[in-house]
């Protein structure tokens, strides 16, 4: 976990600027936020090495890059490893579209691991931090970061060797 992501409650906007954009006659609400860049760092409870397999790890990358397309994530780079994952996405209604995700993506796969691992109930997850990224600087370099988040944490010695992850 200790991966350079602090916990960025400094930075972290609690309400997106939502702009009500003109409606037409009979025609759905449509509310348009303005889109930003973030990166998301999640843990899992008291940093166990839940995800231990292959085919764990495989079930937990997969269902993050599926939810992310259904709640319209734009991910731009991910790592997935056994205790805890990183993704930096383009998003719009922030935080909505991001607590919704991960609030799937931790109910599905802690449902998963525990009946895998016959302890039902048994908490997974602990909690996720975001961060927007509003210059292009530090949106490159915390590309890089995830990236090359299995080299860091040294699965690899390359990123691409690592199956989880963007850069594979
Ligand atoms: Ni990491």
């Amino acid at each position: 976990m200790e991966c350079g992501v602090k916990p960025p409650h400094s930075k972290r906007r609690l309400h997106s600027k939502g702009v009500v954009m003109r409606q037409w006659p009979h025609s759905p609400v449509h509310r348009f936020s303005e889109r930003g860049t973030y990166i998301v760092t999640a843990g899992a409870y008291g940093k166990q090495k839940f995800f231990n397999t292959p085919g764990k790890l495989a079930f937990l990358h997969d269902r993050l890059l599926e939810l992310a397309g259904e709640f319209e994530l734009q991910l731009q780079a991910w790592a997935v490893f056994s205790n805890h994952y990183h993704f930096v996405a383009i998003l719009r209604d922030y935080p909505e579209s991001i607590r919704r995700m991960i609030s799937k993506l931790h109910t599905l796969t802690a449902i998963y691991i525990n009946r895998l691992d016959t302890a039902p109930g048994r908490k997974v997850w602990f909690q996720y931090w975001d961060t927007e990224l509003t210059f292009e600087r530090s949106i490159l370099a915390r590309l890089n970061y995830v990236n090359n988040n299995a080299v860091h944490h040294r699965l690899v010695e390359e990123a691409k060797q690592y199956p989880y992850c963007s850069a594979s």
